[in-house]
């Protein structure tokens, strides 16, 4: 065999050197493969049945051009569509525009349909009444003024009417005038209440009428600040008019003029997907939260007024068979807006600490248990992180029987980057209740949506670590794609497949009765960047549990319609030998992850001819009336799809 030559050195410098360019071309071609690979093995790796019985699995929805929307608010009705509420969807050019939006999404079918939206309900409270029907109340009246766009000075001016004489109009443009000459416009047109006599004791005294205006001062600039409380006349009045009618403020500045809530309520009705506007409430409400009464009257609690003024404790009650709203003087009490108030088995209201965005920050944020019969308050202390409580979310643990709420996460106060990753779970049903620690969050989040499964479990997902999705440590955005599921049982987390989509501020996931969840919405305040406003996430997801993975569902042959609370009812089954528990889940209603609707309520089981007969508890305040979704959970605890029942 003839030596193979030996190579010259610039030979092999030369192969050397095509070796490398042909190594360098392949690895550059092949560099999409092996970033491909990584992402096709994720894919494999969540796609695989044993991937999906232990952590359950996602899937992004189509959702056509038309019916993306700024979900702002979701519902679950009890025809198994998702009420999906935007309103003007935090979107000032919508609500210049008097655009507002409401869509109905059908699972079942799969479809879109879209609902006239009489009025602005961006940031309304919600629950759900003993008729199925969601009243929805509050909202809108104006959008926020930063302080930077503020050129005019203007402030609320109260304007008396000390004259006998009835009421008083003013057109929107009225100029109220200063000691000094300033000139100050009206904003609206208003009517002004006539003065009147009241006997007090043998005295009689006149009460002046009076009404509040937002007034903007004619002159741009500083000239026409006032910062002390001062007095107005109204140009044009004059002689005893004058005397009678006139201004008062505390103060007029060229700061930030918050969101104005309103006074529209509606009773939104399954079956017509309409809205139907009942009696207004008695103040203007937004950020209230809406709670269910054992008597299936609703309190509405917190909000700012229609000037942006947090309400100083002023609450109200709708009377349901009226569909009307009073005034409840009696149940003075101040918090937070959108707090989250669990109504507990003795029909107090449990205020876990969790609340969103407003507020004083001090007054109002203890955690306690609400005695709507006398308005005393019980703290319930021990509550870890406490000051962290605004943007956290909290639940009723299921089943209900065992009055234990937990709370999730949160954030400091305002725009704070300061966030938790802290649970605590509130037991209850003793005399002198505390939170204990529960397990962290694998991160620290606000925004964390909370959503009741019918196996007993709690499902955590969405939620970011900064305020709006915005800056933590040194991410640029904050938004988190893990998500797990609290098991009381255990009182641990487990892993669940992660999401797709970062979901914030003005996100949602609710349970459907199919057994999924569906998440929607998310408001960052910045792009990726960091630098550019952010866009409403229209996406929409949904999650299958790892128990829709694990075999053959329990089904339900034929059920009643209609319950009475502390009675036995009778559903077929085939798989009677084989359920374990029985659940009646009522249907959330939620906004910025304030949902004080949902709750899961064990009912007992015995075995019955062709099926098992179910116990209704007879408690109010563990069962209030309404209409809920009834799970049949077997051994394995997979859930059967969920059946509509009323509870009477
Ligand atoms: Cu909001």
């Amino acid at each position: 065999m003839k030596p193979r030559p030996r190579p010259s050195t610039a030979r092999r410098l030369l192969s050397a050197g095509i070796a490398l360019v042909v190594l360098s071309v392949l690895v550059f071609v092949n560099r999409p493969m092996v970033a491909f690979g990584a992402d096709a093995y994720h894919d494999f790796t969540i796609n695989r049945q044993s991937y999906k019985e232990r952590h359950g699995h996602w899937s992004r929805l189509e959702v056509p051009q038309d019916f993306r929307v700024n979900a702002i608010h979701a519902a679950l009705l009890n025809t198994g569509k998702v009420l999906i509420i935007a309103g003007s969807g935090n979107n000032r050019d919508n609500f210049e525009a008097g655009t507002f939006r409401t869509v109905l999404y059908d699972p079942a079918k799969d479809s879109f349909s879209e609902v006239p939206t009489p009025t602005d309900v961006f940031c309304a409270g919600h629950t759900f009444l003993p008729n199925g029907n969601l009243l929805v109340a509050g909202g809108t009246k104006s959008y926020e003024v930063l302080e930077k766009d503020i050129t005019h000075a203007a402030g609320v001016m109260k304007i008396k009417n000390e004259a006998p004489t009835g009421p008083r109009t003013f057109l929107k443009g009225t100029t109220l005038l200063g000691r000094d000459g300033t000139a100050y416009r009206t904003r609206a047109d208003l009517t002004v209440p006539g003065a009147k006599a009241m006997k007090h004791g043998d005295k009689v005294m006149t009460h002046a009428g009076e009404a509040e205006v937002w007034v903007d001062a004619v002159q741009a600039g500083d000239g026409s600040i006032v910062d002390h409380p001062a007095q107005y006349t109204v140009a044009g009045l004059t002689g005893k008019d004058k005397q009678n009618i006139y201004g008062l403020s505390d103060k007029i500045t060229r700061e930030k003029q918050e969101y104005g809530g309103d006074k529209t309520s509606y009773e939104f009705d399954p079956r017509t997907e309409r809205y139907v506007r009942t009696g207004d409430m008695v103040k203007s409400r937004w950020y209230p939260t809406l709670a269910e009464l054992p008597d299936g009257d609703v309190l509405a609690v917190s909000g700012l007024d229609e000037f942006g003024r947090m309400l100083p404790g002023d609450n109200e009650r709708y009377i349901k068979d009226q569909r009307r709203w009073v005034d409840a003087p009696e149940l003075k009490r101040v918090f937070p807006t959108y707090p989250s108030l669990h109504l507990m088995a003795d029909g107090r209201l449990f205020f876990s600490g969790s609340n969103s965005g407003y507020g004083s920050d001090t007054e109002g944020r203890t955690p306690g248990l609400w005695n709507l019969k006398n308005n005393a308050f019980q703290v319930v202390p021990g509550l870890k992180d406490a000051r962290m409580t605004e943007t956290s979310s909290s639940v009723l643990l299921p089943p209900a029987q065992d009055q234990r709420v937990m709370i999730f996460g949160g954030g400091e106060v305002g725009e704070s980057a300061v966030s938790t990753k802290r649970t605590a779970i509130a037991d209850l049903d003793g005399t002198n209740p505390e939170y204990a620690p529960g397990p962290d969050l694998p991160k620290p989040a606000r925004y964390l949506s909370t959503v009741l499964l019918p196996d007993d479990t709690v499902l955590t997902t969405g939620g970011s670590s900064g305020y709006r999705g915005g800056r933590y440590g040194d991410q640029t955005r904050s938004d988190l794609y893990n998500a797990q599921i609290y098991r009381p049982a255990t009182g641990k987390f487990e892993t669940a497949a992660d999401s797709t989509v970062g979901r914030n501020y003005h996100s949602e996931a609710i349970l459907l009765n199919d057994g999924r969840v569906i998440t929607m919405g998310s408001d960052p305040l910045y792009d990726e960047t960091g630098r550019n406003p952010g866009t409403f996430e229209q996406r929409i997801e949904v999650y299958s549990p790892p128990y829709l993975f694990r075999g053959k569902r329990p089904t339900i042959g034929r059920n009643p319609v209609t319950v009475q609370r502390g009675t036995t009812f009778g559903v077929a089954t085939p798989d009677a030998a084989r359920i374990r528990a029985a659940r009646l889940i009522r249907p959330s209603a939620v906004t910025h992850v304030t949902d004080v609707d949902q709750r899961s309520v064990a009912l007992d089981i015995t075995p019955a001819t062709g099926g098992l007969a179910l116990s209704v508890p007879k408690t109010k305040g563990l069962v209030p009336s309404g209409w809920y979704m009834l799970f049949l959970i077997d051994a394995e605890g997979v859930p059967s799809a969920g059946r509509w029942i009323q509870v009477r």
